[in-house]
């Protein structure tokens, strides 16, 4: 008998599977932390990968049956070692050891933690408010639990990271650890800065590159491979890959990350990723990849620029990456039924506190907007200018109904001549 499709198994989950797809094609995605991974990288993730257990590494294994885990494992690690190497500061290939099994970013920060600090140090990393991830210790967070967080910040003046600011509490409170890495900031990062100042406390100098790994990778962003002693990312946001992680190190940092991760924090890797990562690195060293990643670059700067003129505040005043920050406090209104009301209208963003922000982080003043997924459907500069003439009609009107409707049935005409990769249209 042949098998069931999942339609014929499960049509509720094939109809809502069904429904985000159209959802995806028919809607501009502004989230900066998303995108959209291609054919081959969803070919991959639902493979047959999916049912093999390997906890350990390549040839070092606790089960049998491992003839082609270990090739798929191996072929992700040298493929992100030649496209990472290559944009290493020193060292290239040659000092590059690459983990992938970490589940997501989370988790590859937690290995960061447990290779490197014991509960009760100090760790150093930017705060949530300020564009820093949980993860970086944050309060709610394991890690501002178990470690003593002390957060630096932005300047209230410019918004920028103030480098003074950290080097002065480097000094004071000698943190074991020390982040460089933001989720919601959009200035390029100074890692030789970092670097010195870890140098400085003898600290450990930890880089998390989830947002930007894909600039990264295009030469498009400084690379922090070679200047700090271990890298974490995750692996679908502007790298365009499956939903996962990965960390880079020193060689010296090796055996503590492999040991970190397996068997410190997880058991078998999800081999159906590993694949899909191999697969997105292979996508990223095609050339067409680095002109993917200017385009994100341009378009962002090209959709911060355009609202700006109509009088929205962009944090620091633009962006030198993929995503800016919006502060509609010149608009009186909030991010959440702002973005409640954009995602009516078919322009999906998040909602977001923005530095200094007076408001409650469940009900903020911002708006954080990214290019990495409207750019992988081939979008530029015109359409950058129509999306921040929507962004402007709706924020004005975001309870006219009427309005919305019509902003969504523009929205969706001029998605359909933008197929998304991966979507079945
Ligand atoms: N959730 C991710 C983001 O949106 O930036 C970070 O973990």
């Amino acid at each position: 008998m042949p098998e069931r499709t999942l339609l014929d198994a499960d049509p509720e989950i094939a109809k809502l599977i069904d429904e985000e797809n159209r959802r995806e094609h028919e809607t501009m995605r502004l989230i900066a932390s998303e995108n959209y991974a291609s054919r081959a990288v969803m070919e991959a993730t639902g493979s047959v990968l999916t049912n093999k257990y390997s906890e350990g590494y390549a040839k070092k294994r606790y089960y049998e049956g491992q003839q082609v885990i270990d090739q798929v494992e191996e072929l992700a690690i040298a493929r992100l070692k030649k496209l990472f190497g290559a944009t290493a500061a020193a060292g290239g290939e040659d000092d590059l050891h690459v983990n992938v099994q970490p589940y997501s970013g989370s988790p590859a920060n937690l290995a960061v933690y447990l290779a490197f600090c014991s509960p009760g140090d100090v760790v150093m990393g930017l705060g949530l408010p300020a564009g820093g991830h949980l993860t970086h210790g944050h309060t709610v967070s394991i890690t501002g639990k178990y470690f003593k967080s002390v957060p630096y910040g932005v300047r209230r003046d410019d918004h920028r990271i103030d480098m003074d600011e950290v080097r002065k509490l480097a000094k004071e409170h000698k943190p074991k650890l020390l982040w460089a890495g933001t989720t919601a900031y959009p200035r390029i990062l100074d890692f030789a800065a970092f670097r010195s100042i870890a140098d400085e406390v003898g600290a450990i100098l930890a880089a998390d590159i989830a947002h930007i790994s894909g600039l990264v990778a295009a030469g498009v962003h400084p690379s922090p491979i070679g200047v700090a002693d271990v890298v974490t990312s995750t692996t679908h946001k502007t790298f365009r890959g499956p939903r996962g992680g990965m960390i880079f190190c020193k060689k010296a940092h090796a055996a503590a990350i492999d040991k970190a991760v397996f068997p410190g924090l997880q058991g078998g890797p999800h081999n159906h990723t590993t694949a899909a990562i191999a697969v997105a690195a292979r996508e990223a060293l095609e050339p067409s990849f680095k002109e993917y990643a200017k385009s994100v670059v341009a378009n962002a700067k090209v959709l911060a620029g355009a609202l700006v003129e109509k009088g929205f505040g962009v944090t620091t005043g633009g962006t030198d990456n993929h995503l800016m920050l919006v502060d509609l406090t010149s608009k009186n209104i909030a991010g959440k039924p702002a973005a409640q009301a954009l995602d009516r209208a078919g322009i999906v963003a998040n909602y977001n506190a923005v530095p200094f922000d007076p408001r409650k982080p469940f009900d903020p003043s911002g708006l954080r907007i990214g290019t990495p997924a409207v750019t992988s459907r081939g979008m530029g500069k015109a359409e950058m200018e129509k999306l921040a003439s929507w962004i402007d009609r709706v924020v004005a009107k975001s309870t006219d109904e009427a309005e919305i409707a019509k902003v969504a049935a523009e929205v969706k005409d001029l998605c359909r001549g933008f197929p998304a990769p991966g979507i079945r249209v």
